[in-house]
């Protein structure tokens, strides 16, 4: 039977080598055969050199992989080194050893063959998550990629496709996974009964052998949902102790348990709240309950009022997040991770960093991105997210630390999941590049996109110099252009409302949720200066400085900060207006020369791969030119002011 499935990275091919020798694995010490790492090395070994008779141990074998253990590694490190004759792999612990293992195969295949090695390799970050938005019926909020590979009518679902899913994980370093929605609705409520532990213990087994730990979204109002008690209130003892109880409950029940990921007072979730307590109070009692089991709880720092008043210029949404968990700051336990949205909006495709990572000095934190593609083309438009998530990684905060960017603040970093059960497993295969490239930059955070980019297309689609130039074209381009033909200069939400796909410049002016752009006939953007909402004063000085005035505000984030007129010069030299206009133009021409260039790989990609790729590109294409179109024709009717060039505006 046709696997359901693609393999994606992990599809190993024979290397073009002829090697006709003998091959050894050698496990030293404490290395078991049947763990991940020995497994995977056969698997990648056996597919790479088939011709090649592969035993254990053998010293008589002309190429021998020695695996090893060592203790002065931190548990997740691992050391590299090969040459002609074999290599060795030293992990801190089985996990690093893994790590070391798909490092070693990475190589094999990129190289085309042995090579020399030499590195040691510890990641950066402790913890490297991947948050799922699936409920429990099996469908998927934001989910791009169709059903949900978990769960089908409150069930969960392990099956071949779920190892698969692990080894994908676990081949770019990604030691967490949060299955379900942290909007917890209809069964998920109950994931923390009986009825589920037999299939969470499975599946937090299973997941465990590949390094990664399970973690489970919650309801803060469990308590009560759960538990029939009359209040959920953190400060109330029988709600401590009912947490206290399921949390002994539960570790015990699911082997490879990681903790809770908590939405609270947010979008309608319940909090802390309703009973006149604040985050740190909801946070830490949950993390009381589970530090005994050494659990975290992630908390997502997502809290702002989505009951605006659009005729209410004061109450500003950006300044949300800081004005909840700035001055929480220490207050949280040891084992409360905050999870920080890259930006104080939403996943825009261009928001200015969140100033929380910089002031948040005495607390654990996480950044929080969005693979799926909510805001972002859906997967139908090609966005590769990995430059934005460098340059939000290298933000420096001015915090007065000696390193003070985003990636020496945290301590994590979390993404939206975009997969979903689609054969290719991301809905659009040149999306699978943001899943493999978050992986990599939580580990090896300084690899340039370009290389990260580089390695992806080789594992996936092999050695292949034209290709690789094409597709890197398209995919380093590609935040660009989408960003060009949409929002301009950080403007947000000129999305349809609710699903949020293609142009509706006033989609959300009128609305509740705290994101507007003011349009009128002279000016457009919203003042966060001093004298407008005083957003740009919550970062450090000289950001706030920079941030705080139209003359020193960089040109991509101008409308998110100061409101202009529509004749402002930029710092390019062309008017607001104007820019506004070619903009839009030239993102779609960069749009459509990169499904031309799509469409020059027929034959050098498989047939399936090439044709969904060529859809896509085709809806990209009319999606993008309506964003054009009606975006320049909103402004050109709001401000009357023609294009310079004499294209048609409508
Ligand atoms: O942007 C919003 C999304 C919601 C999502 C929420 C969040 C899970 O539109 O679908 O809910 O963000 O991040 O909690």
């Amino acid at each position: 039977m046709e696997a359901a499935y693609s393999k994606l990275w992990l599809d190993y091919k024979p290397l073009d080598i002829t090697f006709s020798g003998s091959l050894a694995i050698r496990c030293l010490k404490g290395v078991r055969r049947d763990c991940a790492a020995v497994s995977e090395l056969i698997t990648a070994l056996s597919a790479l050199l088939p011709q090649a008779e592969l035993t254990f141990g053998a010293d008589s074998a002309s190429y021998i992989v020695e695996l090893d253990i060592g203790g002065y590694l931190g548990p997740e490190d691992y050391t590299l080194s090969a040459d002609e004759r074999g290599a060795t792999i030293l992990g801190g612990s089985e996990t690093g050893l893994l790590y070391g293992v798909f490092a070693y195969t990475r190589e094999l295949i990129t190289e085309g063959g042995f090579t020399r090695i030499s590195r040691r390799v510890s990641p950066a970050l402790p913890l490297r998550m991947l948050d799922h938005w699936d409920n429990a019926d099996g469908s998927i909020e934001r989910g791009y990629s169709g059903s949900s590979f978990f769960f089908k009518n409150g069930e969960l679902i392990i099956s071949d496709r779920t190892v698969h899913y692990a080894r994908l994980l676990a081949s770019v370093g990604i030691n967490a996974a949060a299955i379900n929605n942290v909007n917890v609705r209809g069964d998920a409520v109950r994931f923390i009964t009986p009825d589920y532990y037999r299939k969470l213990d499975m599946l937090g087994d299973l997941l465990e052998r590949w390094g990664i730990k399970l973690y489970l979204s919650v309801d803060f109002s469990a308590p009560m949902s759960v538990g029939g008690l009359p209040s959920a209130d953190p400060l109330d003892p029988r709600v401590q102790s009912w947490w206290k109880d399921k949390a002994a409950e539960l570790f015990r029940s699911v082997r490879g348990l990681g903790g809770f990921l908590v939405k609270a007072d947010s979008e309608g979730q319940p909090g802390p709240y309703a009973y006149g307590r604040d985050h740190a109070d909801g946070a830490n009692m949950l993390a009381r309950a589970i530090q005994p089991y050494g659990g975290k709880v992630i908390w997502r720092c997502f809290v702002y009022n989505c009951s605006q008043n659009w005729r209410d210029t004061r109450t500003d949404r950006a300044c949300a997040g800081y004005n909840t968990f700035a001055p929480l700051d220490g207050r949280f336990d040891d084992n409360v991770i905050l999870q920080i949205k890259n930006g104080p909006m939403d996943f825009q495709i261009r928001e200015p960093v969140h100033p929380l990572f910089g002031v948040m000095k005495q607390t654990n934190t996480a950044a929080e991105f969005q693979l799926a593609q909510e805001y972002t083309g859906q997967q139908l438009h090609v966005c590769c997210l990995i430059p934005m998530i460098k340059e939000i990684l290298a933000f420096k905060t001015y915090n007065g630390r000696d390193k003070d960017t985003v990636l020496d603040m945290i301590s994590g970093a979390a993404a939206v999941s975009n997969t979903g059960d689609s054969f290719c497993w991301t809905g659009s295969e040149l999306a699978g590049a943001n899943l493999y490239g978050f992986g990599r930059l939580c580990f090896e955070p300084s690899l340039p996109a370009e290389d990260i980019l580089d390695e992806w297309i080789s594992l996936t689609f092999g050695q292949n110099e034209e290709l690789k130039e094409k597709l890197l074209f398209i995919l380093l381009g590609s935040r660009d252009a989408y960003e060009s033909y949409t929002v301009p200069l950080g403007l947000g939400w000129m999305c349809k409302p609710n699903h949020h796909y293609g142009p509706d410049p006033w989609g959300y002016e009128f609305d509740r949720w705290g994101t507007y752009n003011r349009a009128d006939r002279d000016a457009v953007g919203v003042d966060r200066g001093p004298g407008g909402t005083g957003y740009s004063e919550l970062y450090y000085p000289p950001l706030s400085d920079i941030y705080g005035s139209a003359d020193t505000c960089p040109d991509e984030l101008l409308l998110f900060f100061c409101r202009v007129p529509y004749t402002h010069v930029l710092k390019s030299g062309k008017t607001l207006i104007q820019h506004i206009y070619d903009s839009h133009f030239e993102g779609c021409e960069q749009a459509e020369e990169f499904a031309r260039l799509w469409r020059s790989l027929e034959g050098s990609l498989p047939e399936q791969v090439f044709k969904n790729g060529c859809e896509r590109f085709r809806e990209q294409l009319r999606c993008a030119a309506e964003w054009r179109d009606i975006v320049n024709a909103f402004f050109h009717r709001l401000s009357g002011i023609p294009d310079e060039k004499g294209r048609k505006l409508y």
